[in-house]
């Protein structure tokens, strides 16, 4: 066939393709819409009140996208909490935060290693609509936040937090080994402050389906505490922290940020419930991938993976024992311990 001919071949099958694209998948119903009970799914006990932020958008018909900002903002506001400008600093004294939102139509923003602002996930959303980028980090990225409006908090650390830095200071020991993340864990991130027993995580990652049932997720976190400064984990990257395909599911991630990324986590359990695997089914092999990549190391590190399908099924799988996630819909609220692969 000469390459006229083949051109020509080509451009009309193109122009087919656009036009059955077109009419197939159109603006609102990009998808086939499985028209559901409302569900939002979030990781650890912080999870319980974030879901009850979600849900005054879920229960009144609102959209998931809005559900997940909203949900998250309550963890992000918490002083008790590990998430927002309360959290623990960097290594030299800096709270830097991380946040990616994602909705139904692969529409995605990101904020990275961002000052001073309480509510990063609301800059990541900025992003997404705003800007033709996906992510934006440091001082750009704050730059952004003050000029859509965002106050510009004081650089000072949390009344707890500056007790657990000045603790931290005393050793000074950076080793990224050790995220057991249970009540008891004590790993180099776990500062002193939770010597009680009680355990407060740096993350909160949340997935949701609206009554339309559409699916959007959202991840924010401090990072690890006493990080290098400059130090990215997951949790404002799509893929790893968070992923959200509204054919299919939503997944995000917690736990050692490093080990999800290596393996492109949430992408991972969505792409395993695409291929019809349960979210705790899908959630479990990734784990296991985490495992099978990190060999022996695998004992010294906790992530774990937490999903919702299409369906409104959910599901969640640990390293280890101590994960829960909470949930929330018509007819359930509460916190579930997920099942793990290593004692
Ligand atoms: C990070 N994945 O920065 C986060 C940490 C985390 O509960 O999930 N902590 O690596």
């Amino acid at each position: 066939m000469n390459t006229r001919r083949k051109f020509l071949q080509s451009s009309l099958f193109s122009s087919i393709g656009i036009v059955l694209t077109k009419k197939t998948l159109g603006a609102s119903d990009s998808y086939p819409t499985v028209k559901g009970k409302p569900i939002v799914i979030s990781t650890w006990d912080a999870g319980l009140n974030a879901n009850k932020g979600a849900w005054n958008h879920l229960g009144k018909g609102g959209r998931a996208l809005d559900a997940v900002e909203a949900g998250v903002m309550v963890t992000e506001s918490e002083q008790s909490c590990c998430v927002g400008l309360g959290a623990n600093p960097d290594r030299d004294g800096f709270v830097t935060l991380d946040a990616c939102i994602m909705d139904d139509k692969f529409n995605c923003g990101s904020v990275a290693f961002l000052e001073r602002i309480k509510h990063p996930i609301s800059v990541a959303r900025r992003v997404m609509e705003k800007t033709p980028h996906v992510m934006l980090v440091g001082s750009g990225a704050q730059q952004f936040a003050v000029a859509e409006g965002f106050t510009l908090e004081p650089q000072e650390l949390s009344p707890d937090a500056k007790h657990a830095y000045e603790e931290w200071l005393k050793k000074s020991e950076y080793k990224p080994v050790i995220n057991i993340e249970n009540s008891k864990g004590h790993g180099p991130f776990a500062p002193s402050q939770f010597d009680n027993g009680e355990w407060n995580h740096d993350t909160i990652g949340m997935v949701a389906m609206d009554t339309d049932g559409n699916l959007s997720g959202s991840c924010t976190t401090s990072g690890m505490g006493f990080k290098m400064r400059g130090r990215l984990g997951d949790s404002p990257i799509i893929g790893a922290g968070l992923y959200v395909d509204n054919e299919v599911g939503a997944a995000t991630a917690t736990g050692q940020g490093e080990d999800v990324i290596r393996m492109a986590g949430s992408h991972t359990v969505v792409e395993y419930m695409r291929q019809g695997l349960s979210p705790e089914m899908a959630c479990k092999k990734a784990i296991e991938r985490v495992v099978k990549i990190k060999g022996e190391k695998a004992k010294d590190i906790q992530v774990a993976f937490l999903a919702l399908n299409k369906k409104g099924e959910v599901g969640g799988y640990a390293i280890h024992k101590g994960f829960s996630y909470a949930v929330k819909s018509n007819d359930r609220e509460e916190l579930v311990k997920a099942k793990y692969v290593m004692d």
